[in-house]
């Protein structure tokens, strides 16, 4: 599908628009604005700056209405940060799940200038027994499935008070410019490290609450069932991202030169750590071969890498495969936890090709 960059996505669903960046063709560490992956449950707000302004209410000392131009008067910041939808691969799971078909691309990386919510909550007052920030978004719709919502709802998410005074960012800009209307203009929250529907877009309101915001895309939806306790299960929103590598190059299903060398390339990004390692198997995970990181560690950032790979002089399929490790110590489990369902897709995936 031409954006209106010029460049190709590839459509999952049509309407609203689910584009794909085709995670192939990763050259830049920045992703191009037109090419950088779109996730919407609804179609796109009709918002203009002129009568658009953002809501800060809820247990706070001062309500505020900030119109753009308050919001562009403010100190700016500019972080670099890359956004993964937490149903990325989701085509390597099987059996097959619900859900929008993501191959590689919904995860991208772009440059993101606006407002610390820090600051914002801070013009706002906080009062005693505030704990979370709930972030609401101007789209709305009902959804039919998996999970079924109470009628028409607004695109909601909360962050705790702790993240959200620590790194959440308010962007007006992407890569420079103003965001688009598909990004979220004119206003968008950018959570760094956590999976991506934790960064509102077309925000209008601010709620700062006392309890657990319980709404549809917290608990029915971008939930998991989390087994790292000693008891049951227990139903937890999604958050931080997970350590993950992914390979750009060879493209799936390419055909490759037999008896030729090959350079391997990729990302791997995780939450709130560094990537320290990517590793890569060319004998379907038999055996491991360290890869060179191009990039320098960013936290919130993936680092590409490449592999010089030697490729065997028989013709025939492959399977590739990458891995990262974190340093925090993380790395990528060998499958998928059930409890995960149809998120958090990080075990290695397997990369077929045709040596020829
Ligand atoms: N208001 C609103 N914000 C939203 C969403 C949405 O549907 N509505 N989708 C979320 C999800 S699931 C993801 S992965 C990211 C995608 O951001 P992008 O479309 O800019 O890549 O936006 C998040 N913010
Ligand atoms: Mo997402």
């Amino acid at each position: 599908m031409p954006t209106p960059h010029g460049s190709e996505m590839i459509v999952r669903q049509d309407s609203p628009a689910n584009l794909e960046f085709p995670f192939h063709t990763l050259s830049e560490r920045l992703t191009p604005s037109g090419q950088f992956y779109v996730r919407s449950h609804f179609p796109v707000p009709e918002l203009n700056a002129a009568d658009w302004c953002l809501q800060v209410g809820g247990l706070i000392e001062r309500p505020l209405r900030l119109t753009l131009a308050d919001l562009q008067a403010m100190t700016p910041r500019t972080v670099t940060v890359t956004l993964e939808c937490a149903g990325n691969s989701r085509s390597f799971l099987t059996p097959k799940v619900e859900g929008v078909a993501w191959e590689l691309g919904a995860v991208s990386t772009a440059q993101w200038t606006g407002v610390p919510l820090r600051a914002v909550l801070e013009r706002a007052g906080l009062q005693a027994g505030a704990r979370e920030a709930v972030l609401c978004g101007a789209d709305r719709g009902c959804l039919h499935e998996p999970a079924r919502t109470p009628g028409i709802i607004a695109y909601e998410r909360s962050v705790p008070l702790g993240k959200a005074q620590d790194d959440v960012l308010l962007a007006y800009a992407m890569n420079g410019e103003a965001l688009t209307p598909q990004h979220g203009f004119p206003l968008r929250a950018i959570v760094p490290g956590w999976y991506g529907m934790a960064s509102v877009k077309w925000l209008t309101e601010i709620h700062v609450t006392q309890t657990p915001f319980q709404g549809f895309f917290q608990t029915l939806d971008y939930s998991y069932w989390d087994q790292s306790g000693p008891l049951s299960p227990q139903m937890t929103p999604l958050s931080v991202m997970q350590v993950k590598a992914q390979i750009a190059r060879p493209a799936i299903d390419e055909y490759v030169a037999a008896g030729q060398p090959y350079d391997i390339t990729g990302a791997a990004w995780t939450g709130e750590a560094d990537i320290v390692r990517v590793e890569v198997s060319t004998d379907g995970g038999l055996t491991w071969a360290e890869a060179e990181l191009t990039d320098p560690p960013e936290t919130h950032v993936w680092r590409r890498w490449h592999y010089l790979w030697q490729t065997p002089g028989t013709p025939g399929k492959v399977t590739l495969l990458a891995r990262a490790t974190d340093s925090a110590g993380h790395t990528q489990p060998s499958g998928h936890e059930p409890g995960r369902g149809k998120y958090m897709i990080t075990f290695p995936l397997p990369i077929t090709v045709t040596l020829e």
